[in-house]
């Protein structure tokens, strides 16, 4: 803990401020940028405006200086956490060792190193119905292993795609992916959804995206969010991977700023991650109905075009999938999802994967933002995986079935002679 001049104790904090004119969105714009500050919400200056929600992590150093701005201008602001360090630790702590505990290894947050232990453990275990492929390795050359999950050998299986922990801070990401697969080597036979999805598809599951990031993570800066490559002629680190991808690439709602927090890369596919991913899904795309990514907060159900306010093909299509999947998970969890197109739900942004993967031809094409809508954020805490996760299953069972159903051979009408 830092003492200030004042004699005030501080430590860092996420504040939550809403600007009321434009001179104060200008000052908001202007911390954001020039202090160690970490914007969480939303995620580029370039998006605040009035009268809506900011979430900034303000680091202990620079605190009382932000404070004083904000003061001086008359915003008010309101302490979101006061204790994220404490939250930080707990999330870090490798409690499995301790005997109070009674949360399951699911019910918890991995180390990479730990993931890469459990990759290697689920595919040993599970000989017959799971198999670790290597699709290319991250800038910091780790290896990227996609679990298939294959139940049977039917001809012509179609097959869905989840990746998880594409953004290096969204911890409930990879710990969904974990989740997935778990459920699906336990439920499988015994739950009729599941089995039914497992039948009829393989599920290709990448845990972490972006390991290095997530690897930085817990090391050295827990509100990453890019990958960590290093680019010319500057000192800033790493590229925005759900900015990297070729649709649109680098317009409105990127930067070609390699300092921002949505940098695009060089050109489309710069960042080997990307590549290794887009190549994996050309290669694959004639099998792959569905694609789906996972990023955490704010509880949304989303689907193409983020990087164009034109509608999909099937706009109304998915928009019927993922509504049915937000008032199911409203049903059971008692827990709101707000769904639409990208763009017109959260903004505009260009470079995404899942836009790719439209465009590829994969015509059911997803991005969820789960829990929570900014009390914890990123910093969601363990007890709340579950839910968090199990709302998130619902969604995919929901829209696996509904997919399994529109696309089901229509079986030979009887022969008569
Ligand atoms: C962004 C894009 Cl570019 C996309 N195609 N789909 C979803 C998003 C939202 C995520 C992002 O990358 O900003 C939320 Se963290
Ligand atoms: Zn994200
Ligand atoms: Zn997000």
């Amino acid at each position: 803990m830092l003492k200030t001049a004042h004699g005030t104790e501080t430590q860092d904090q996420i504040l939550s401020i809403t600007p009321k004119t434009q001179e104060q969105v200008d000052i908001l714009k202007n911390v954001s940028t020039q202090y160690e500050t970490a914007l969480w919400q939303p995620v580029s200056p370039h998006y605040i405006k009035e009268e809506t929600q900011v979430h900034l992590f303000v680091p202990a150093n620079s605190s009382e200086t932000v404070k004083d701005l904000l003061q001086r201008h008359a915003i008010t602001h309101e302490v979101l956490l006061a204790n994220p360090n404490e939250l930080i630790e707990m999330q870090t702590r490798n409690d499995s060792t301790d005997p109070r505990s009674s949360s399951t290894y699911y019910e918890r947050y991995h180390s990479l190193e730990d993931i890469y232990f459990w990759i290697n453990r689920t595919q040993q275990d599970n000989p017959d119905k799971v198999k670790a492929i290597l699709i290319g390795s991250s800038y910091e050359k780790r290896p990227l292993y996609v679990l298939k999950l294959s139940v049977n050998n039917r001809p012509n299986k179609k097959a869905m795609w989840i990746d998880c922990g594409i953004h290096a801070r969204e911890w409930i990401s990879p710990a969904f992916c974990l989740w997935f697969v778990h459920y699906s080597l336990s439920f499988y036979k015994s739950n009729q959804d599941i089995t039914n999805i497992l039948d009829n598809m393989d599920v290709y599951v990448l845990p972490v995206l972006n390991p290095d990031g997530y690897h930085y993570t817990w090391t050295t800066n827990r509100m990453w969010r890019k990958n960590r490559s290093i680019s010319r002629n500057t000192k800033c680190i790493g590229v925005d991977l759900n900015r990297n991808f070729d649709a649109n690439w680098c317009t409105e709602g990127a930067s070609d700023e390699p300092c921002t927090e949505i940098y695009c890369g060089a050109f489309p596919e710069s960042e080997s991650e990307t590549q290794a991913v887009a190549n994996f899904l050309r290669i694959h795309k004639d099998i792959i109905q569905i694609y789906l990514s996972i990023h955490s907060y704010s509880q949304m159900l989303l689907f193409p075009y983020s990087c164009t306010l034109e509608e999909a093909e099937n706009h109304s299509e998915l928009f019927e999938m993922v509504q049915e999947a937000a008032q199911k998970i409203k049903r059971h969890y008692r827990n709101s999802y707000r769904y639409g197109s990208g763009a017109k739900t959260i903004y505009l942004a260009p470079g995404g994967s899942d836009d790719w993967a439209y465009n590829l031809g994969i015509k059911y094409s997803f991005t969820f933002e789960l829990q929570d809508r900014g009390r914890y954020g990123f910093l969601l805490p363990p007890s709340h995986i579950s839910r968090a996760c199990n709302e998130a299953l619902l969604a995919v069972k929901t829209i696996a079935l509904k997919v399994n159903e529109k696309t089901k051979a229509p079986t030979t009408p009887a022969q008569t002679i």
